[in-house]
């Protein structure tokens, strides 16, 4: 069995972060071990939430885990918390890295042109060197507009897009990945750039008008996963959108309307099959 350890905060109520990666990652089959950077009473856009940093807490952990002889076949990074945790997780990343070892990094970080409320421009910056040493760095239009410099835009042209990849793959991501992009009226999806390649790739499927917390978490914990059991890229976008794509679907028919995060669980059957059908 492949073995991933995801490293971001834990929400302890909310869908978002570690509360849907791990439960994700191991119904797709992988062994997820967690590095929690943070521990928060709910997600940052509630009002008044408590957020304990776990910064301290973050070698203690590891250097037990070299210790045991402990090894990742990837490392999984989402929402981080502060400059100098970011320090400390690159150099957690490259001392359990090999030259086999995929390093995901999800920038998570904002959404809609702004930062989430915990964060400002300088971190937003900071993040560019978790991405330089990163296989694949999958951040939203938003995130990649602070992350490169370059203006962020609500609406914007196949060029744009390509602009903002080939300003990731500058920054050092081998492969950026831009999510929440609409590349036709009523469509959206991703759209990427193998550097080493030099080759552009997208997947859109139908836009579903509605916007959803946690959604970004839930792509990335897929993708990262499809790549780690091997997935190509093409199917692991697919599977990826398509997932997320149902799950907000779902969540539109509770009466609950629960804003706060989106209801993957009951989704998570779909996704198992998905799988099964690329291994046909
Ligand atoms: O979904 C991203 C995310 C993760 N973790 C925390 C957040 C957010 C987005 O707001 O606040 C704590």
């Amino acid at each position: 069995m492949k073995r991933i350890l995801t490293v971001q905060d834990i929400s302890c109520f909310g869908k978002c972060s570690l509360t849907v990666a791990l439960p994700i990652l191991s119904a797709m089959g992988i062994e997820t071990a967690i590095l929690p950077t943070a521990v928060l009473s709910t997600h940052t856009l509630f009002k008044g939430f408590t957020c304990k940093d776990l910064s301290d807490q973050l070698e203690p952990i590891t250097d037990h885990w070299k210790k045991e002889k402990i090894t990742f076949d990837a490392i999984y990074t989402g929402y981080l918390g502060t400059e100098e945790e970011i320090d400390t997780v690159i150099g957690i990343i490259e001392s359990f890295r090999n030259e086999n070892t995929l390093v995901f990094i999800d920038p998570a970080m904002g959404d809609n042109g702004k930062l989430y409320p915990a964060f400002n421009e300088h971190y937003a910056r900071k993040n560019a060197d978790l991405c330089a040493i990163a296989d694949i760095a999958d951040p939203n239009i938003t995130e990649a507009a602070y992350l490169t410099g370059l203006p962020y835009r609500e609406s914007y042209t196949e060029e744009y897009v390509k602009e903002l990849l080939l300003a990731l793959a500058a920054i050092g991501t081998k492969t950026p990945i831009l999510t929440g992009v609409s590349l036709s009226e009523g469509k959206t999806g991703a759209m990427g750039y193998d550097s080493k390649r030099k080759e552009f790739f997208r997947y859109q499927n139908d836009r579903i008008p509605a916007a959803y917390h946690g959604t970004g978490d839930i792509f990335s914990s897929v993708l990262a996963g499809a790549f780690v059991r091997g997935i190509d890229r093409a199917d692991a976008l697919k599977i990826a959108a398509d997932y997320t794509a149902l799950t907000i679907a779902e969540t539109l028919k509770n009466p609950e309307n629960p804003w706060y995060g989106v209801d993957f669980e009951a989704t998570i059957p779909a996704l198992v099959n998905s799988l099964k059908q690329t291994e046909k």
